[in-house]
């Protein structure tokens, strides 16, 4: 199968030393892993395009309205699995190849896209480029993102060669959809109790990026009494109980597994430590109540070690509830290829955010999540059996069929 040749080209694209991948946005990784699709894409005779906001798009058919589009994105978290992301930009070409085989034509235009900065990893929104098109975040605060470096957005764009004067909203671009449509690895194990290799996506729980400064006063870690301190770390420690005894006591989640201590030194107590609270619940209410309870326990401990705080919502995502109309129809296509005795296909909510979450305010939208054995995802350890690839490939090529299929509305 196509999907086998694209995956091998791509597999050795940013691999880090622990086994998983470093694809961050504008990075020499990303480059070449853009260069990976573009190449294919033009091999398949597609007409291959960069929005305002660096966002790739390979169109099969005249690009115009009337549209069906499908694409994820190719860039990763600090080593990352090899398919969040990539499966779903693989099977969208191999989809094609299998609509071809099977002498398809479609009734209007098919755009592959691939969204950039989706994870967020480099410089800290998540899914930034779908949110930049979509007009859900200001332009300006996007070119001023920076990384761990210091690099900003604008300057990273500028350095891969494009204008991030440009950035903005894209309501030709969207507009010239009238469906989104993501395939991407389930990141969980509901597929992997079932017979089923895919499934479709209910809804995605509303999320969110907090950043927590908590500012102590830098002093010697050897010479200053304990009761003279201001230490940041302690109330960060606190925060950190605080988040996980929330989070399970709501049955919900919340993480804080990135920090930054300045100045860093072993022997300096910190001046400063940020560090970023991802939280994440079924509903707002739930989500609002967490949140709310990590700042005031946060508060109370930064107050008892003589620290002062500030909170900032980097992100948040709403509640997503995909359309009811596209979720079932997929599921019906899906499931003509599924023996009866394995059930209906699965309609499965997630706790990962997508770019087809940001879209499916602005277009109809749908996800496909192919079976993941382990359920492991932003790890190396991330899996999808061949099989189960290619099986991702011809339920994304049967729903492009049947959305291509029909005339423009
Ligand atoms: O964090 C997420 O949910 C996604 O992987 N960006
Ligand atoms: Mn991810
Ligand atoms: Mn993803």
């Amino acid at each position: 199968m196509s999907f086998d040749r694209l995956w091998a080209d791509l597999a050795p694209i940013g691999r880090s030393k622990g086994g998983g991948y470093h694809r961050y946005t504008w990075a020499s990784a990303d480059t070449e892993a853009r260069s990976w699709f573009t190449d294919a894409a033009i091999k398949r005779g597609l007409d291959v395009r960069t929005d305002r906001n660096g966002n790739l798009w390979a169109w099969w058919g005249t690009p115009g309205p009337g549209a069906v589009a499908t694409g994820s994105h190719l860039d990763s978290v600090p080593d990352g699995g090899a398919f969040d992301g990539p499966l779903g930009v693989a099977c969208a070409l191999a989809a094609i190849d299998e609509l071809r085989g099977r002498g398809f034509v479609p009734a209007r235009p098919l755009a592959v896209g691939v969204f950039v900065e989706e994870e967020g990893g480099r410089f800290g929104v998540p899914c930034l480029g779908s949110r930049l098109a979509a007009g859900e975040i200001d332009p300006e605060r996007a070119r001023s993102l920076t990384d761990a470096s210091g690099t900003s957005w604008a300057q990273a764009m500028e350095a891969a060669g494009l204008d991030p004067g440009g950035i903005g909203p894209d309501p030709d671009l969207l507009g010239s959809f009238d469906v989104f449509v993501e395939l991407h690895v389930e990141q969980g194990r509901a597929l992997a109790e079932t017979a089923h290799a895919v499934g479709v996506a209910s809804s995605i729980w509303p999320h969110g990026r907090w950043r927590m400064d908590f500012t102590g006063r830098a002093d010697h870690a050897g010479t200053t009494r304990m009761v003279d301190r201001a230490d940041p770390m302690l109330p960060l420690a606190h925060t950190i109980l605080a988040a996980r005894a929330l989070a399970e006591d709501h049955d919900a989640r919340a993480t804080l597994a990135k920090a930054h201590v300045t100045p860093n030194g072993t022997n300096a107590i910190p001046s400063l430590v940020s560090a970023w609270l991802d939280a994440r619940a079924a509903d707002a209410s739930t989500l609002e109540a967490v949140v709310e309870g990590v700042r005031e326990r946060a508060a109370k401990a930064a107050h008892d070690h003589g620290v002062t705080l500030e909170v900032v919502a980097e992100s948040t995502t709403p509640l997503v509830e995909f359309s009811h109309d596209l979720r079932d129809r997929l599921a019906t296509t899906v499931g003509a290829r599924v023996p009866e005795a394995a059930g209906p296909v699965p309609l499965l909510p997630t706790g990962a955010g997508h770019d087809a979450g940001v879209l499916s305010g602005h277009v109809p939208t749908a996800m496909l999540y192919v079976r993941n054995p382990t359920g492991v995802s932003h790890s190396p350890r991330e899996w999808v059996d061949p099989r189960d690839r290619h099986a991702g490939v011809t339920a994304l090529a049967d729903v492009l069929a049947d959305l291509l299929s029909v005339e423009r509305s």
